[in-house]
């Protein structure tokens, strides 16, 4: 560790369009003023800052200009937007050699993050989230698209019209959810019918998070060239990040947290094995002394390589 160091490319997303609540637009700067560069120094890695994307305000927007042609999902235009510059962030970045580590804003980010990360390769993802995101504009309870995400990013056409969330990012069977704890009644059998590998807080219980994200991660990256990882900081108990827009009690520990993103990284070591990732719904309003923004900004760095010792 140290040795080869990868140069991180930070890219923010200050976009909250496709969540409940403002707030979370402001989590590129708080993961940012919450130590993230020295974080990553002190993982040995070597960070260069892109700045945000432009993020129209969502006050200047109607979120009912482009509806689903069935169902309810808001801003999707707009979505559209950011995601697809998102994606070509992203993709240039890997030609750069470079790692992508992309600030949300809301989960649908992912949208683009993964879509860019797919360009060229064959992609696997671990989903670290209490929520599966796997709602269409149809089963969605909000209309919100961040409870979308991961259909839009497995193609499943669910936006109707919109051709960008029809072609695939990643086949299902590459991918993995971890620390599931809230699903919708409708997104259960979505869930259950999909060919994804569901990990849930029971499981985490039952094996413990090393054991589990070692399944997720062969997962991943069997068939595949790389792995997202998409880490939702509401996957962690509120106690340890209370500054998310969707807070879920029962989630994983601290420790939990950074003893999952550490075997995601002595992986990566072994095998190169990342591609890109993602932290997202960082919410500094309901935050606690940014204490949830900093938190983000450990668990990327354990991603990266922190050890202990
Ligand atoms: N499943 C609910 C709630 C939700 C999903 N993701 C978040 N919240 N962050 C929905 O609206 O789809
Ligand atoms: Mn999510
Ligand atoms: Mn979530």
């Amino acid at each position: 560790n140290g040795e080869t160091m990868a140069t991180v490319r930070i890219i923010g997303t200050p976009m909250d369009y496709g969540a409940n609540r403002r707030g979370v637009d402001m989590g590129p700067s708080a993961i940012r003023y919450g130590g993230l560069a020295d974080e990553l120094e002190r993982a040995g890695v070597e960070s260069v800052d892109a700045g945000d994307l432009f993020v129209p305000r969502a006050e200047e927007r109607d979120p009912d200009a482009t509806p689903p042609s069935e169902g309810n999902a808001k801003f999707l235009r707009e979505i559209e937007d950011v995601c697809s510059r998102l994606a070509d962030e992203v993709a240039g970045t890997i030609d750069d050699g470079l790692f992508p580590l992309v600030l949300g804003g809301d989960h649908s980010v992912a949208i683009g993050s993964m879509n860019g990360s797919a360009r060229d390769a064959t992609l696997g993802a671990i989903w670290f989230d209490a929520h599966a995101d796997l709602n269409t504009p149809r089963t969605s309870p909000s209309g919100n698209v961040h409870g979308m995400a991961l259909a839009a990013v497995l193609g499943r056409g669910v936006f109707g019209d919109f051709e960008w969330a029809h072609a695939p990012a990643v086949r299902e069977s590459s991918v993995a959810y971890v620390g599931l704890r809230s699903i919708d009644d409708r997104e259960r059998a979505l869930v259950r019918d999909s060919e994804m590998t569901a990990f849930t807080m029971s499981d985490i219980d039952e094996r413990g998070i090393t054991a589990v994200v070692e399944d997720a991660l062969e997962v991943a990256t069997t068939g595949t060239d790389g792995i997202h990882v998409s880490l939702d900081l509401d996957w962690l108990d509120p106690n340890a990040a209370p500054g998310v827009g969707t807070p879920v009690r029962g989630g994983v520990t601290y420790r939990e947290a950074h003893s999952a993103l550490e075997t995601v990284s002595k992986r990566h070591d072994r095998d190169n094995v990342v591609r890109s990732m993602d932290v997202v719904e960082v919410n500094p309003i309901l935050d606690e002394a940014n204490e949830t923004a900093g938190l983000a900004a450990e668990l990327a760095s354990s991603a990266f390589g922190k050890r202990i010792l």
